[in-house]
């Protein structure tokens, strides 16, 4: 059965996959052996009643009790089956173990932020410890998005102005791929994060030197690093090209024309605003589903992504 799980399934890092991949495999399986075995008798009687001489004349059968109750108490031990086993793993995966290790996460269009309890934040990268149980709390700042980890075998909807919330043991230390899999709008394809599952130890140093790493690259450098970690680089390029958002290239101190036919100077304080309230003027030509970046980036960071900015003036 491993071997099958291997071959059709993602690997198994938490303590519910077995559970969830055991049941996927029951389904399917059964499945297969029905789908073979019907197709077969359907062949089979085809073949063994057809009509051999003009004189052959169909028997009148009204029904068969045996035939039928046979047929319908069959799938209803292998629903019943499927129901109280799939119970048990869905009560299992919305009771999170008291203990838990909780971890804020909102979903923006298009990017996933963190929240852990020392206040860092940390946008598209998850960072865990291995066997012990995490909670996970979530919310949209937007639209419907849909968090799933297929390697830890959990997925949930993730709404604006009501929490769920999903739980997981990850056994092994490395990476898994997260994916948002509710479509979210244009770049829903790109709202790709990562977890990062470190040892317990590993994982008290990540959140004790997170962001204070940061201290000795110059602001420039820095920003360049943030607009990359914070996803900025889905919507906006640096080298001229428009994606979603208008490019950073040029931007600094050019002259931005507003949809209300407003122009403005993009200097500090309007790179500023357009990171913190970002629908407090849209940019004419563009559309306005920015994430509002208030509470994710400190005063620090906004001014190297200002420095930033300001490299790519030509
Ligand atoms: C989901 C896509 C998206 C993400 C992510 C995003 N932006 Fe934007 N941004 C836009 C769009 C669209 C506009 C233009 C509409 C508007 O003004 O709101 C914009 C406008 C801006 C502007 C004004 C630019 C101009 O030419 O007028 C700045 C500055 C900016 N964003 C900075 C950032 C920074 C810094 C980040 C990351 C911390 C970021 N954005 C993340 C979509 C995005
Ligand atoms: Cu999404």
């Amino acid at each position: 059965m491993n071997r099958f799980s291997e071959f059709m399934l993602p690997p198994q890092k938490s303590t519910l996959a077995e559970h969830t991949d055991a049941l996927f495999n029951f389904v399917n399986v059964t499945s297969i052996i029905l789908l073979a075995g019907i197709t077969f008798a359907i062949i089979f009687f085809a073949w063994k009643y057809r009509r051999r001489s003009e004189n052959d004349v169909t028997p009148v059968i009204t029904h068969n009790n045996k035939l039928e109750i046979t047929w319908s108490v069959i799938p209803l031990i292998l629903v019943m089956i499927v129901f109280g086993w799939g119970l048990n793993g869905y009560m299992n995966l919305t009771t999170p173990p008291a203990d838990a290790y909780e971890i804020r996460v909102v979903g923006k269009s298009w990017l996933w932020e963190f929240h852990y309890e020392t206040g860092h934040v940390s946008v598209n990268e998850l960072h865990i410890p291995v066997n012990r149980p995490v909670k996970l709390i979530m919310s949209s700042d937007d639209v419907l998005h849909s968090f799933y980890i297929p390697d830890f075998r959990v997925k949930m909807d993730v709404l604006p102005n009501r929490y769920t919330s999903l739980w997981f043991e990850a056994t092994e230390i490395g990476e898994s791929v997260i994916f948002c899999t509710e479509y979210c709008g244009t770049a829903h394809s790109n709202m790709l994060a990562r977890t990062y599952v470190h040892s317990a130890e590993d994982f008290i140093t990540w959140l004790e030197t997170a962001g204070s790493a940061d201290d000795d690259l110059p602001p420039a450098e820095l920003g360049e690093q943030l607009v990359v970690r914070n996803a900025c680089n889905t919507c906006h390029s640096s080298d001229g090209a428009r994606l979603v958002g208008p490019t950073f290239q040029g931007l600094w101190m050019a002259e931005r024309e507003m949809q209300d036919g407003e122009v403005i100077t993009a200097d500090e304080n309007y790179i500023r605003e357009s990171i913190l309230e970002p629908n407090a003027k849209i940019t004419a030509g563009y559309q306005p589903v920015m994430p509002s970046y208030a509470g994710t980036l400190n005063d620090r960071q906004i001014d190297a992504i200002i420095e930033y900015i300001k490299t790519l003036s030509n």
